[in-house]
């Protein structure tokens, strides 16, 4: 019998909150344990996984559910941050990118993957329901923008010969928020991290690298977005007089979850009388690379106020109790199909 695969991530960003992968992660030991000490025995081996580096690093995420899935980037162990390589930085913590096929899945290797996580928006906490059954996982599109200017005196360099780059940085940015906002739909664009150089008070900026990402659960619709900031960077630069690169750093593409997993999990809410709603996330998950292997599903629960990725993250711990009787019922449910 192929094992049933559950578990999240327990790394968190830059100021983040104490729920976003640990409610997943730490609800699966305490479902793992509860089956132990009832000596419940399943038909499928029971595998659970806390995941590496499931947030961004290196220009990308889900790092270890990536390697998995065999879902590896090109050159992405030679890309370089704060001057350690990904290769070096893994090798710091014990890792071996030459052995990395070593982590690798086989397709089809699982009965199914289940992951309980946070919403981490405000519809299930707006609804007052306390189980979110997830139906898809956006495309999330990577970028790093290189604009280079001229760094000069900010005092004697008349405003009309400066090639500030900071000036372009900031219409890349406006454009970025102008074609997220240019159509319908749940799209959306974010520039997250910026740096700039020589970061003087009386220096005119040379040098400004910054990320911008779009999202949506349409892959082509995202796309088609970047597409539209490269064409918005070939006006400003030449608005700006300076020279602007837009690198695509990293797809990762959406996921449909399983139907079978759906139902599982509405199924078991309703054997503990909860109510369930069916949203999609607009948060990026480990589940969305385990989706290239086999069946998935995601089980969500509220997060107050919407509020994540922020030391105010919260949700209500009668919830998580609640989201973790669901992952255990869904796990009964999908080992007796
Ligand atoms: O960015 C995300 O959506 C996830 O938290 N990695
Ligand atoms: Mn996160
Ligand atoms: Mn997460």
């Amino acid at each position: 019998m192929k094992p049933l695969l559950f578990g999240s991530h327990i790394d968190s960003v830059r100021g983040g909150g104490n729920f976003d992968g640990d409610v997943g992660s730490m609800s699966a030991l305490e479902v793992m344990a509860t089956l132990n000490e009832r000596g419940v025995k399943t038909r499928h081996p029971l595998e659970l996984v806390v995941w590496a580096a499931e947030e961004s690093n290196y220009g990308s995420g889900l790092h270890g559910s990536r390697m998995a899935a065999g879902l590896i980037e090109k050159g992405e162990f030679d890309r370089v941050q704060n001057g350690v390589s990904k290769r070096a930085a893994m090798k710091k913590l014990g890792g071996d990118a030459e052995r990395i096929a070593e982590a690798r899945r086989a397709p089809a290797s699982f009965h199914a993957y289940l992951e309980l996580h946070i919403e981490q928006g405000g519809r299930l906490d707006r609804a007052g329901i306390p189980i979110g059954v997830v139906e898809g996982i956006v495309t999330i599109d990577d970028y790093d923008v290189r604009v280079r200017g001229f760094a000069n005196h900010a005092g004697t360099t008349p405003m009309a010969e400066r090639r500030d780059a900071l000036v372009a940085a900031s219409q890349v940015v406006l454009a970025v928020q102008q074609i997220a906002t240019g159509e319908p739909g749940a799209q959306v664009g974010t520039v997250g991290q910026m740096t700039i150089k020589p970061n003087a008070p009386n220096v005119v900026p040379g040098d400004v690298e910054f990320t911008v990402e779009f999202r949506d659960l349409d892959g082509a619709k995202v796309a088609r977005l970047g597409a539209a900031l490269k064409q918005h960077c070939v006006d400003i630069a030449r608005a700006t007089n300076t020279e602007i690169e837009v690198i695509f750093t990293s797809r990762h593409e959406g996921a449909s979850a399983t139907a079978s997993v759906q139902a599982a999990i509405e199924r078991a809410a309703a054997r503990l009388s909860l109510r369930t709603m069916r949203l999609p996330s607009g948060a990026g998950h480990d589940a969305q690379a385990m989706a290239t292997l086999g069946p998935m599903g995601m089980i969500f629960v509220p997060s107050v106020s919407g509020i994540s990725h922020s030391p105010r993250e919260l949700s209500r711990w009668n919830e998580i109790a609640l989201g973790a009787d669901v992952l255990l019922a869904t796990l009964l449910e999908l080992d007796a199909s």
